[in-house]
């Protein structure tokens, strides 16, 4: 199917050259759903971008773009357990933090933290559609989020942020920027290390998220501060030396939302990184959120704005002062990619690359076959800190239909198999055929902070379900038929704030997906999924 439709974009491509066509505005997020901490590079005519993925695998998903407006996702930089060693145990929220990509002489690098799992690292690739290197972990590296910048002689340098900064020495300032010499052939950091910042104001909390760019000659750091939510903010530093002293620019905060309140489209702007067209002109990519009634229901997506240098410092979308949702494009041709169908019918040999796993798999629990996803039952259950049989993909729209057609025959009491919505363990709704007091009933079953109530069940005969969720801003109604054609509805209309991060806690966005478990008992069942379809209403 992808071979056919990208087979089909070549043509056009040929025929009518005007596919790529100028247009006016275009819209924020340019990556929706849980995508946070994004991070770009340019090489020739075409950007990627990478993003923060958590405890889901495969990490870090890599996506590209020829206009800055339209991303495809290429594929993931870690898809390989021996590259990411995320094991049960690890809490949600943990795991791949905060990217960075960077080119240099023809060799893409990507540095990243896995938070339990290892910490700060780097990998290498020929070409950003993989495959990417075996991790090299730097043991001497404190800290999360780290960056690199290539001198013009080709030195390369680490940044990161010592955070973890004991709570009683936390003011005036605590978490701190830092530079060294990262010598990528041995893999190791060498040098002296400097700090080089700790945010542009003495209570500036949580200095983080740092690049270094060389601009006219002088060294520029850009940081993230405030923390990634409502105060979040950026701001920049320069300095004639890659060690520093850096001088705090005198506009900062030169880009944040924390002065609009909570009442406006877009907030918690920040983690930012900046990008030249091949025509010389700037553009930042950052984090935002959209609230819907004061929930973060989809999670930090990816923005993005214009930014102009005037007298060597950057300035935000000029006259403008802030990201806006609708942003005008600046000389750039619109090149828009083909979407793949709503429908998913599990007709490819791999897995689409929207799907994803709750931690890494370290033993094949799933095969795709003759149009079949097939889970085995397992005894890990979502509530375990585990890798379920569980498949699933972000939410990317505050509005959406999904549903599933399945075939599963319950045998023992335990065995349930379904659709799931999930934030994490402790916060998510399944609507599952299971087996309880010698029968079969669907069942939505609803998790609220670690406790679980069943919100309705009914019979069920035979072993087809087409499991169903319509989702309208902060409801959900869930349904269950034959096909798709039946609905019968089940359970009243759910709230679906239960799945937000101001709810749930942690960084991470929500899912949508499929699940099996035996729920502990042994179990040599298994269940096929026969389609998946998720349809978004955009904006
Ligand atoms: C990211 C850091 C942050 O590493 O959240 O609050 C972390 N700020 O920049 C996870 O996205």
């Amino acid at each position: 199917m992808k071979q056919k439709l990208f087979f089909i974009s070549f043509l056009l491509t040929l025929f009518f050259p005007t596919i790529c066509k100028a247009q006016e505005t275009f819209r924020n997020p340019i990556v929706s759903g849980f995508h946070p901490d994004p991070s770009i590079c340019r090489v020739g005519d075409d950007f990627y971008l990478v993003t923060s993925s958590f405890e889901w695998y495969p990490g870090i998903p890599v996506f590209h773009s020829r206009d800055l407006m339209h991303w495809e996702q290429i594929g993931h930089v870690l898809d390989r357990p021996s590259q990411l060693a995320m094991k049960e145990g690890l809490r949600p929220s943990q795991g791949l933090w905060a990217p960075t990509i960077r080119h240099h002489e023809g060799i893409y690098y990507v540095v990243c933290t896995a938070q339990g799992a290892g910490g700060n690292f780097y990998v290498t690739a020929e070409s950003p559609y993989g495959p990417w290197s075996e991790p090299v972990f730097l043991k001497d590296a404190p800290g999360i989020d780290p960056s690199l910048f290539f001198d013009d002689d080709g030195t390369c340098w680490y940044c990161g942020s010592i955070n973890e900064t004991p709570k009683e020495d936390r003011y005036p300032c605590e978490d701190r920027i830092y530079i060294q010499q990262l010598d990528v052939k041995e893999g190791r950091l060498i040098g002296p290390r400097a700090i080089v910042c700790t945010g542009h104001a003495v209570n500036a909390p949580y200095a983080e998220a740092p690049h270094v760019y060389k601009i006219d000659g002088k060294y520029m750091l850009m940081i993230a501060e405030g923390g990634t939510w409502g105060n979040h903010a950026v701001t920049v530093f320069k300095s004639d030396s890659i060690m520093g002293p850096y001088v705090a620019g005198i506009a900062n905060p030169v880009l944040t939302h924390r002065h609009l309140g909570n009442d406006v489209d877009i907030t918690t702007i920040g983690h930012a990184d900046l990008v030249q067209t091949k025509d010389g002109r700037w553009w930042s990519v950052m984090l935002g959120v959209r609230p819907l009634q004061g929930y973060t229901m989809l999670g930090r997506e990816t923005f993005i704005t214009p930014v102009e240098f005037q007298h060597g410092w950057p300035v935000f979308n000029p006259g403008i002062g802030r990201v806006l949702a609708e942003e005008h494009v600046t000389g750039l041709a619109s090149c828009p990619f083909d979407v793949l169908p709503d429908k998913d019918e599990f007709d490819e040999p791999e897995l689409r690359l929207c799907w994803n796993f709750l931690r890494t798999p370290f033993s094949r629990w799933h095969e795709i076959k003759d149009g079949r996803l097939i889970l085995d039952l397992r005894k890990e259950s979502v509530a375990d800190l585990a890798n379920p049989s569980l498949i699933a993909r972000r939410i990317e729209h505050f509005d959406f239909r999904a549903s599933t057609i399945m075939e599963f025959a319950p045998k023992r009491e335990g065995e349930e198999s379904g659709l799931i919505m999930m934030q994490n363990e402790k916060n998510n709704y399944r609507l599952v055929l299971r087996r309880t007091d010698g029968k079969n009933n669907i069942a939505l079953i609803k998790t609220d902070k670690g406790t679980t109530t069943v919100v309705a069940e009914m019979p069920w005969k035979g072993r087809k379900a087409c499991l169903m969720v319509e989702a309208r801003g902060l409801e959900y109604q869930f349904a269950v038929g034959q096909d798709e054609s039946e609905k019968i509805l089940l359970g009243a209309v759910q709230d679906a704030s239960l799945l937000s991060s101001n709810h749930a806690g942690g960084f991470i966005g929500p899912y949508i997906g499929m699940y099996a478990t035996s729920n502990g008992q042994d179990s040599r069942n298994h269940v096929s999924f026969l389609s998946f379809t998720y349809s978004g209403d955009s904006f």
